[in-house]
C-alpha cells in the first residue's frame, strides 16, 4: 500500500484491510545469467504473492541504487529489498529508510556496516562456503602435485560481497598446498565480455596457465572463448572452475570445457516475499537466511540440466 493512496480522512479504514504490500526492489543489473534468473524469480514471486513490486535496475552502479532507494522512501513503500552492488557505503541511505520507518531486506549480497540495525534480514548464499568448495576441490585434485600448478583467477565486481568472499575462502582453502599458486587475479565484473577480455590478457602475459578459477559461469564462458581462440583446449589444457550453475555453464561442464561448478542459487524470490510479508506484519524473522546449494561434476550436471530453469 503506497502512502497517500488511501482513504480520505474521516473515512473509517479497517486496519486489516487487504491492500497489497508494496515492495521497492533495487536490482544490481543484468550482468549475468544468474542475475537475469534472479530478477525473474523476484518478479514472479511478487506477482504470486500479490505484492506490488516497484522494480529498479541499477546497471551495476551504486549511485543509481542509492537513488532508487531514496525514490522508494519518497513513495512510501511498505518494504525495501535490494541486492547491494558493493559492500560498503550504504549507511546514510539506510538511516534515511529507518527514519521513514521502512524496513529493509538485503537479498543476495551483504553489506558491511557497524550498525546491524540498518536492515532486518539478509537472504542469500554463503559466498565463503562457495569459495571454500572451489578451493577444496582443486586442492584434492592436486594433492600429490610435484610441480607448481599455476592458477589464474577472474574475480567478480570489485568490492562486491561475492567477489571478496569467493576470493578469500578459495585462497584459504588452497593455502596448505605449496604447489597451488595464484599467479594472477583480475576483475571481469561478472560479465562474459569481461571474462573474455581478462583471459585474453592472461594468455598473452602468462605462458603456462594450468587452472582458471572464475567467480561466475558467465566469466568462465567468456574465458573459454579466449582460450579456444588462443588454440588451447578448455577443460584439458586449462582446468576451469566456476560458480553459479546456469544452464550454459552446466552444458560446458557436460562438454568437458568446465571441470567443476559450485552452485549459487538465484531462485530466492519466494523466500524473499515470505520474509517481506512477515516483516510488514510486524513478526520477527531470522537475521540471516542462507540459500541451499550443491556442487556439480559432469555426472551431476547431466542429471540436473533437463530440469534447470535458468
Ligand atoms: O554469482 C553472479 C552475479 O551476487 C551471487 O552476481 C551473485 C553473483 C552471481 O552477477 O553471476
Amino acid at each position: 500500500a503506497l502512502a497517500g493512496c488511501g482513504a480520505d480522512t474521516g473515512t473509517a479504514v479497517d486496519a486489516s484491510d487487504a491492500s497489497p504490500i508494496t515492495m521497492g526492489f533495487s536490482q544490481v543489473g543484468a550482468e549475468s545469467e544468474w542475475r537475469v534468473a534472479n530478477t525473474r524469480s523476484v518478479q514472479e514471486a511478487a506477482a504470486a504473492a500479490g505484492i506490488e513490486l516497484v522494480f529498479s535496475d541499477a546497471q551495476q552502479d551504486q549511485d543509481r541504487q542509492i537513488e532508487a532507494i531514496r525514490s522508494f522512501i519518497a513513495k512510501g513503500v511498505d518494504v525495501i529489498a535490494f541486492s547491494p552492488v558493493v559492500e560498503t557505503g550504504w549507511d546514510p541511505v539506510l538511516r534515511e529508510a529507518r527514519r521513514a520507518g521502512i524496513p529493509v531486506i538485503l537479498t543476495d549480497r551483504a553489506i558491511r556496516t557497524a550498525d546491524p540495525g540498518l536492515y532486518r534480514t539478509f537472504l542469500g548464499s554463503d559466498f565463503l562456503e562457495e569459495g571454500n568448495k572451489a578451493g577444496t576441490w582443486l586442492d584434492d585434485r592436486h594433492i600429490r602435485a610435484e610441480e607448481p600448478v599455476s592458477i589464474v583467477e577472474i574475480q567478480g565486481t570489485v568490492g562486491s560481497a561475492p567477489a571478496i568472499e569467493r576470493q578469500l575462502a578459495f585462497a584459504e582453502a588452497i593455502s596448505s598446498n605449496p604447489q597451488l599458486k595464484i599467479v594472477a587475479s583480475t576483475s571481469g565484473d561478472f560479465t562474459r565480455a569481461g571474462g573474455r577480455a581478462v583471459m585474453e590478457d592472461f594468455l598473452a602475459d602468462l605462458p603456462d596457465i594450468d587452472v582458471l578459477y572464475a567467480h561466475n559461469d558467465d566469466m568462465g564462458l567468456g574465458a573459454i572463448e579466449a582460450i579456444e581462440a588462443a588454440g588451447k583446449v578448455p577443460g584439458r589444457d586449462i582446468e576451469i572452475i566456476s560458480v553459479d550453475g546456469v544452464r550454459e555453464g552446466l552444458q560446458a561442464l557436460i562438454d568437458g570445457k568446465i571441470n567443476y561448478i559450485v552452485e549459487c542459487n538465484p531462485l530466492i524470490g519466494e523466500q524473499l516475499m515470505e520474509l517481506a510479508v512477515k516483516i510488514v506484519a510486524g513478526e520477527q524473522v531470522l537475521s540471516r537466511v542462507v540459500t541451499k546449494e550443491t556442487v556439480f561434476e559432469r555426472s551431476a550436471a547431466l542429471a540436473a540440466l533437463p530440469d534447470r530453469r535458468y
